[in-house]
């Protein structure tokens, strides 16, 4: 059987560090790296992507399927020429929900022990002690979107005693995590989430989700993580929901514009936290070994997991 043919179409600085694993651990391969020397488009049998240029996957004319590097494929499917019926395939993997995970857990603790506080009072030698304002387990914990990330962020935020319910499309049965399903449910969960952490896909109909409508169903002090992207967040309304004390402050690891711009008001807000896009990242080599596998498959004309569906976005 003739060697099967990648694409990797990632930025230049990207591109070693996906073409090393990927030649290692699938040898048979025949690796090749957009923007590098002439393509021959009908060669191109697979493609590896995060955020390709629009317009640029319709022209393969013979391509079997898509992998994305990340968990998220809003940089895929953004663009309104991509073949929708060409199997995309998006990373799941359990080491990048443990670490997104992990993320979330840190900054809800780093919230709810006021560690800002404590930075501060160092910052000016201070002796501040201060009591916690009420226990975990009185303090709710939302989360928006309760996929493979957001379901287990909540198991790990319960296992800290925080009292945390989800929210998503369908209902889900996660032991100890409350379910809330749907737009009907939206405000009841809103209204019992003290800290609220965007966990959803960027799609058409949650772009803009974290916006002044749905703060201002918050309770007052609540706190807002946005891990997923900087899609779903308008900013100008979260530094209007905080500013007005509404809100009491913030941690992004995600915007509208990455890298976020040096002159972005959110950079020196004082109630803000801001992280670059760093919650968890796919590890190069396990990523080549889930697309090798994925194509051995593919290729045995076996059913391939975590195909995304076009329609819904994720
Ligand atoms: P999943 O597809 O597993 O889960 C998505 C969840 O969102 C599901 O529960 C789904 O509900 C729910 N959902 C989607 N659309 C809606 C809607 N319109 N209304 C209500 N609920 C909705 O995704 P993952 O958990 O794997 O990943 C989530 C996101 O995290 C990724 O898309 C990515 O953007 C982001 N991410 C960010 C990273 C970072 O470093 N900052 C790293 C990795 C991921 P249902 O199941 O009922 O359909
Ligand atoms: C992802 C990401 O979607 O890194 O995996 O953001």
């Amino acid at each position: 059987m003739a060697a099967k043919t990648l694409l990797l179409v990632v930025p230049p600085t990207w591109a070693p560090l996906w073409s090393g694993p990927l030649g290692e651990i699938a040898p048979d391969l025949r690796l090749l790296v957009h923007g590098r020397g002439p393509l021959a488009v009908e060669e191109v049998d697979y493609v590896l992507t995060f955020r390709p240029p629009h317009g640029f996957i319709r022209t393969l004319p013979n391509l079997k399927a898509v992998f994305s590097l990340g968990a998220g494929v809003d940089g895929i499917l953004s663009d309104p020429d991509y073949p929708r019926h060409i199997p995309l395939i998006r990373f799941v993997d359990h080491t990048l929900s443990r670490e997104m995970a992990q993320y979330c857990v840190l900054h809800v603790l780093m919230h709810y022990r006021m560690q800002r506080f404590f930075d501060r009072a160092q910052a000016e030698h201070k002796w501040r002690q201060a009591l916690l304002p009420k226990r975990a387990a009185d303090t709710r914990v939302g989360i928006l979107g309760l996929g493979e990330i957001g379901a287990l962020a909540a198991q790990r935020l319960r296992e800290w005693d925080f009292d945390v319910a989800g929210w998503s499309r369908t209902r889900k049965q996660v032991p100890g995590i409350e379910s809330f399903a749907g737009e009907d449910e939206l405000s009841a969960f809103l209204g019992r989430s003290d800290i609220l952490i965007c966990l959803l896909p960027l799609t058409p109909d949650t772009r803009g989700v974290l916006n002044a409508k749905l703060f201002a169903q918050l309770p007052k002090d609540a706190f807002v993580i946005n891990v997923a992207r900087g899609g779903h967040l308008v900013e100008e309304d979260l530094i209007a929901a905080i500013d007005s004390g509404h809100l009491s402050g913030a941690t992004l690891d995600v915007f509208n514009t990455e890298p976020l711009p040096e002159d972005n008001p959110l950079w020196s807000h004082p109630k803000i936290t801001v992280t670059p896009h760093i919650a968890a990242i796919s590890e190069p080599r396990v990523a080549a070994q889930y697309v090798a596998d994925g194509i051995a498959r593919f290729e045995r004309g076996e059913t391939l997991d975590n195909i995304v569906d076009p329609g819904r976005g994720y």
